[in-house]
């Protein structure tokens, strides 16, 4: 990743537009110097300072040593995953992927907030929150290479299926915290999108549903600066996403989504008012957790294409050495326990890469199962067409050696 001048999550409007002046859009970049000046756009809360320390005016997050660490192992085992899912990808032992290097924190963070009885609404990048949710990495393996299982969250664990097409999470995730609400539970539902998502007509029912009916949500938009290739300043006019919640009548926070202890604590706040607030709060809030896509959007992208690499400024927010920094700092972490962790954690990565390469390769009629139980006809019909296709060329047209 180099150094760069465009493509910045927080910057001034811009006029570029990638297809119409690819060349333009990198070079005539607004004066970046601005970004913090826009009228009206408050700083992400932070507790860590990008070397990892923590800020005069914040106070760390009320967790145990223990906890602490135990955070920072799901950020490297995050990193790892990541890592070792784009490599087998690229051998053609995965089907595509949506990279999240430099999006750990705001999923490790978050995700740590939630209490077991609380749920997860995820996209299709959500593999780190899942797995602090107690998903097993064999589990996120399968639902990569192809099996239906992997998708089907075993009872007791509060995860949804991941969702691919844009914010059809929303109202869902707002329709089950009303349920919730209505049988009088106590669980609060967070709903994870993106910066894309906010410009999709879901986003606005889901959030304005949720004031009127004041449902027990924590929304998460992971502004990662980009929609595929599309950068956040084309996405709004608005200074921030997290302004838009007042339109709705709830409250609206900016965190900065690449410090972990950050978003734990502005998660945790929310996910508290969503179960207990106070005489003059709604329960809803939206948060806007500010970060970076160092990768491609999935591995099916070329990023190359539209920016130029990740900017300096981004690479230095890393989550992973800020923690690290943190945990050192604070006397939690040696280099003998570094070791041992990353060991651990690779050793769970491998495991976990042989045991879903060992189960049976799934029917290819498996896709057309567990959606309708009565299959529309276009289903119908592409089921026939695969049946044709078996006629044609055999068992053998579907066998692969992976
Ligand atoms: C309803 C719908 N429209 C279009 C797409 C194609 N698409 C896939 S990802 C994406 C961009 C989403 O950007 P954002 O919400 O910022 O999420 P990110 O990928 O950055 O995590 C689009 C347009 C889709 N999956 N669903
Ligand atoms: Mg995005």
């Amino acid at each position: 990743m180099s150094a760069q001048r465009s493509g910045s999550n927080d910057e001034p409007h811009s006029d570029h537009h990638p297809k119409r002046d690819r060349r333009s859009n990198r070079s005539n970049h607004p004066d970046r110097s601005n970004r913090q000046n826009r009228p009206n756009r408050p700083a992400p809360r932070q507790v860590l300072d990008d070397e990892g320390r923590v800020l005069p005016d914040a106070t760390e997050p009320d967790l145990t040593g223990e906890e602490l660490l135990e955070m920072y192992e799901y950020l490297v085992l995050a990193r790892r995953f990541d890592e070792r899912a784009i490599s087998l990808q690229r051998q053609g032992r995965l089907a595509t992927y949506a990279p999240m290097g430099g999006q750990e924190a705001a999923q490790v963070g978050s995700a740590f907030a939630l209490d077991d009885a609380d749920w997860t609404y995820p996209t299709y990048r959500e593999h780190a929150a899942k797995l602090v949710r107690g998903l097993d990495v064999e589990r996120v393996f399968l639902a990569l290479r192809g099996h239906g299982e992997g998708d089907a969250t075993p009872e007791g664990y509060n995860v949804m299926p991941e969702y691919i097409p844009i914010s059809t999470q929303i109202p869902q995730a707002v329709g089950a915290a009303w349920a919730t609400k209505l049988k009088g539970g106590t669980a609060a539902t967070l709903c994870y999108f993106g910066d894309g998502a906010t410009s999709e007509g879901d986003f606005h029912e889901g959030l304005n549903f949720a004031g009127v009916f004041d449902t027990p949500n924590v929304f998460f938009c992971n502004n990662n600066g980009w929609a595929i290739s599309v950068p956040r300043e084309r996405q709004t006019a608005s200074a921030t996403i997290a302004e838009k919640a007042k339109a709705y009548g709830f409250e609206g926070v900016r965190v900065d989504g690449m410090d972990p202890l950050a978003v734990y604590q502005v998660t945790k706040e929310a996910v508290e008012k969503a179960k207990n607030p106070d005489e003059d709060e709604l329960r809803p809030t939206l948060i806007e957790a500010v970060q970076y896509r160092f990768g491609a959007h999935t591995t099916a992208d070329d990023p190359d294409r539209y920016r130029d690499g990740v900017p300096e400024e981004w690479l230095a927010k890393d989550p992973l050495p800020r923690m690290e920094a943190f945990l050192r700092e604070t006397g939690r972490l040696d280099d003998e326990a570094a070791e041992a962790l990353s060991a651990s954690v690779e050793t769970r990565i491998d495991e976990a890469i042989a045991a879903a390469e060992a189960a049976p390769r799934p029917e290819p009629d498996e896709v057309f199962e567990y959606v309708h139980a009565e299959p529309t006809p276009q289903l119908r019909r592409q089921r026939a067409s695969l049946d044709d296709l078996r006629d044609a060329h055999g068992e053998a047209a579907f066998e692969s050696d992976r």
